[in-house]
């Protein structure tokens, strides 16, 4: 099936029931039982409900994946698949990621006994060197969150299953239709499906995405064992919301192309962080792994004062600043302030996430009403 086909139809089947097309949204949290244990295959919401049941499928179906699993957020599948290792094991994560990742590895499965060492995964002999015997994994996003660094999967894969490790990508940023890191080597996909998979910034959920039969078993257990599990409604929002993601994936990353390149000759930036730029360090691998470049993109400002930019949101028009991306309005983040506040102020600096940087989730709106809003704000600045 081709993408487009695939994305209206994966995992919806007309209700057997009543014929409804659209996946009914199942409202119950338990099920009727004709003799203890005998039953439809339904017993408790906690562990299989319908509507789950039918986004889970669209999951697996979308990255290509033997399985899929819906959790009540990103953060909710991260926590799952990390409880796929056990206190001692070592962990290779990439040093630019998502603030809340950054916060669950070491503020919460180092506490635990989980060994973390954060390294630039776009150089792959980085990663080879923080190798240790008791490596179990390799935890990347590429496209990073927030400096959009590019990572090249085939070659982590390749590193991770020479030393027995698994490597896991949280493809968040470029969703399945841009990018599928399992058809590339990855042993599982992670995403906050929040993000573009839902599409509309109305609801927060997570996905995990994998072929190995063995950690299927044990993520299925931990949903249900753990209980980060997503209400049916969200589950229906994000199946409606997968229906459109390559149309709305195409407009993201034609828009987004459109700002990187405008943004990059404006005199109040320094500098323009996109993957589409041929002047990105990760353009080719990013051209060779992705369908097309998406709609994140960052700017460096020359302001190097938070404070210096109040007249710049308050002009802002259509750019909304707010946490979160991947929805059909354009959103505005100051990563240092906001997402990514939970990351030691060191850190950040050395990771180049500074005072002046900015982050665009650049949404399916007239790229020249984009362009226009952006400019005209960037004039407040003193
Ligand atoms: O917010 P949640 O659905 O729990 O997903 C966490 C998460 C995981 N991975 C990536 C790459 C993410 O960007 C996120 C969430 N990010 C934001 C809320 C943000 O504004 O960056």
């Amino acid at each position: 099936m081709r993408w487009h086909t695939l994305a209206v139809h994966a995992g919806t089947e007309p209700d057997p029931l009543t014929g409804a097309v659209m996946t009914p949204v199942y409202f119950t949290s338990t099920y009727a039982q004709e003799a203890p244990g005998v039953h439809k295959g339904y017993e408790y919401s906690r562990t299989h409900n319908p509507t789950r049941t039918a986004l889970e499928m669209a999951f697996a179906q979308l990255e290509g994946a033997k399985y899929g699993l819906a959790f009540a957020s990103g953060l909710a599948a991260t926590d799952a698949v990390l409880r796929l290792l056990r206190p001692g094991d070592h962990v290779i994560a990439g040093r630019d990621l998502y603030g809340g990742t950054y916060r669950i590895l070491r503020r919460v499965f180092e506490n635990w006994g989980l060994q973390v060492d954060f390294v630039h995964t776009s150089d792959p002999a980085q990663v080879e060197a923080a190798f240790r015997p008791n490596t179990k994994m390799i935890w990347v996003e590429t496209p990073t969150n927030p400096l959009l660094h590019i990572s090249p999967i085939a070659i982590l894969a390749e590193i991770a299953h020479n030393r027995g490790a698994r490597l896991v990508v949280d493809n968040t940023f470029a969703t399945p239709y841009l990018q599928q890191p399992l058809q590339l080597g990855a042993d599982i996909v992670v995403h906050s499906a929040t993000k573009y998979l839902g599409g509309h910034s109305d609801v927060v959920l997570g996905a995990v995405m994998l072929n190995s039969d063995a950690d299927y078993e044990q993520l299925r257990f931990l949903q249900n064992a753990v209980g980060g599990v997503p209400g049916p409604m969200d589950c229906f929002l994000v199946l409606r919301g997968i229906k459109t993601l390559p149309l709305r994936m195409q407009k993201h990353s034609e828009n987004a192309q459109r700002l990187a390149e405008a943004l990059s000759a404006h005199p109040k930036i320094e500098r323009v962080y996109y993957p589409g730029l041929p002047s990105h360090p990760g353009h080719l691998i990013a051209k060779q792994q992705m369908r097309l470049f998406g709609g994140m993109l960052s700017v460096e400002l020359k302001v190097k004062d938070v404070n210096d930019l109040r007249p710049f949101w308050e002009a802002l028009r259509i750019f909304t600043l707010a946490e979160s991306l991947g929805g059909v309005e354009s959103l505005i983040n100051h990563p240092a302030r906001m997402t990514h506040a939970s990351i030691p102020e060191e850190e950040r600096k050395a990771l180049g996430i500074t005072e002046g940087l900015l982050r665009l989730s650049v949404g399916i709106e007239d790229a020249d009403d984009l362009l226009e809003d952006f400019s005209q704000a960037l004039r407040k600045i003193p």
